[in-house]
């Protein structure tokens, strides 16, 4: 059994990681190591804050831990959200919000290109290395779909021609930013 800290405080974002380790896995969660407190994202990209989590987990505790900053990448938008995406329309993480946003900042754009882009930063055996998975899409012009958070009502991979919301857990999974980054990670982990 690999035991090890998922430094988030996503619920969705630790449900979507266990069911990609599948079994073999202890994820440990924040609160399970006495992290109550928001952990500071002040970095300029998803690197940057990605390692800000898991070096305030390694710090406080010592222990294995990994930490996932995602990002929505939009072209015609040069890339916003991007690091901002939680952020983008308030200050909370009010998904409803930063969707009308997005929707609002591509009214009549024809260009919809956009990716998901996510960096987990792992630190083991306080040897600290990243990985990275990017999913390409489109962004539609109407939510659909309730699976899935975030901007998931609105992303339509490339290939598909139903947003994220609208596939089951397992769908998403095999095909997104966060899965294709975990299966990396669990390569590194086995070794
Ligand atoms: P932690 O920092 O506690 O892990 P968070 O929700 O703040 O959780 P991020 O800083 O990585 O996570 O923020 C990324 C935002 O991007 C997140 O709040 C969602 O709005 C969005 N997001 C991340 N992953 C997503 C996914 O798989 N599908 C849709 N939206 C996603």
């Amino acid at each position: 059994m690999i035991k090890i800290v998922f430094a988030t405080n996503n619920a969705h974002k630790i449900a979507e990681v266990k069911a990609v380790l599948g079994e073999g896995y202890e994820l440990v969660t924040l609160k399970e190591v006495g992290i109550t407190e928001d952990i500071p994202e002040t970095g300029a990209t998803l690197d940057e804050n990605a390692s800000l989590k898991a070096r305030y987990v390694y710090n406080r505790t010592g222990l294995d831990c990994f930490a996932d900053d995602t990002g929505l990448e939009v072209e015609a938008l040069n890339g916003a959200p991007g690091v901002h995406s939680a952020r983008y329309a308030t200050d909370g993480h009010d998904f409803k919000a930063n969707n009308r946003k997005l929707l609002n900042e591509l009214q009549g754009a024809d260009n919809r290109r956009a990716r998901f882009r996510t960096v987990i930063s792992l630190i083991r055996g306080g040897v600290e290395q990243h990985v990275e998975g990017i999913v390409e899409g489109t962004i539609a012009r109407e939510e659909s779909g309730a699976e899935g958070f975030g901007y998931d009502p609105l992303f339509i991979p490339t290939g598909h021609d139903r947003s994220f919301a609208e596939m089951s857990a397992e769908e998403k999974n095999a095909i997104s930013h966060r899965g294709r980054a975990v299966a990396k990670l669990a390569t590194i982990l086995q070794k």
